[in-house]
């Protein structure tokens, strides 16, 4: 097949990948933004080379003609949580989407596979806009944990190194690595919500520093200079203290001074 036409069919399967990583990013923001925490970790795309779809073509034994609606998972994305529990999450998320609609999901989460492989599989329509109109494309959302990943990413490294004949004792290295994923990934459950707490507060505190030295540098430029410099070094106080009650209460109050000055340069 000529360069050109494997372009034309690509390209669009690129738009995909493109626009649900910008979703996705989007999703973790809007979390980010209200102070919670969120199920998404990192997100990542690509879409199948030339050289993967010919060598799954021959893999599974079928002619190239109309390989994209042989092939699920030309566009890929996958999304890495933090904890197991976030995962279904995710597909939550996902299911509740008018923009994708499922076709079919995997759980090799609650089961295993035989290598030792541990992920959601979530194969989506989803509609892109070309110049020849809309086209619904199929795309593969793989969803894991860093842990998860970690192990997958070694292992499929190992696979393209040793194709079909990988070392005896190197697959058996690979599944106590699974096994131990597994283990990993459970104990952090157990930590989870207290970890979950600390990332909250974190970001709760973050997001109070961030709003309230917008204020003092808006306070600059409308207000008197040495009263604003008092206002900054309370601030340092304060922040040095590290007493999160305290900072949001300076917060409150340090907005109402901003509207006063609003409103009194709008006289
Ligand atoms: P690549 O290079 O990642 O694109 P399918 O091959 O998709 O038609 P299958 O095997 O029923 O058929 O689909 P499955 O099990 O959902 O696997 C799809 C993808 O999951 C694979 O794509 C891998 O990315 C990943 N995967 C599945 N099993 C394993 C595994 O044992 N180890 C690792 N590291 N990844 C796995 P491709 O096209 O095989 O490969």
């Amino acid at each position: 097949m000529e360069i050109q036409l494997w372009r034309e069919i690509l390209d669009p399967y690129t738009l995909a990948v493109d626009e649900l990583v910008v979703k996705f990013n989007h999703i973790m923001d809007e979390y980010k933004h209200v102070g919670a925490y969120s199920p998404i970790e990192q997100v990542t795309g690509r879409v199948k080379t030339i050289s993967s779809i010919l060598e799954k073509s021959q893999k599974k034994n079928f002619d190239l003609e109309g390989f994209a609606d042989k092939i699920d998972d030309i566009a890929g994305i996958r999304i890495i949580c933090q904890f197991v529990e976030d995962i279904y999450k995710v597909v939550d998320i996902i299911k509740k989407r008018s923009d994708m609609r499922i076709k079919s999901e995997k759980d090799y989460i609650n089961k295993m596979k035989k290598s030792g492989y541990r992920s959601f599989h979530l194969i989506v329509y989803y509609n892109v806009e070309t110049l020849k109109g809309t086209r619904e494309l199929q795309v593969e959302i793989q969803i894991r944990t860093l842990a998860m990943n970690f192990w997958a990413t070694i292992e499929h490294s190992l696979q393209y190194k040793y194709k079909q004949n990988m070392p005896e004792h190197i697959r058996e290295r690979l599944t106590s690595a699974a096994e131990a994923i597994l283990i990993l990934d459970r104990e952090m459950s157990v930590v989870r919500d207290e970890i979950m707490d600390a990332q909250n507060s974190f970001t709760i505190k973050a997001n109070i520093v961030a709003d309230i030295l917008t204020n003092i540098q808006n306070l600059y430029r409308v207000a008197n200079k040495q009263d604003v410099v008092k206002i900054q070094d309370e601030f340092f106080r304060i922040y040095q203290i590290g007493d999160q009650d305290e900072l949001m209460q300076f917060s409150k109050e340090l907005d109402t001074i901003s509207e006063r000055y609003r409103a009194q340069s709008l006289r």
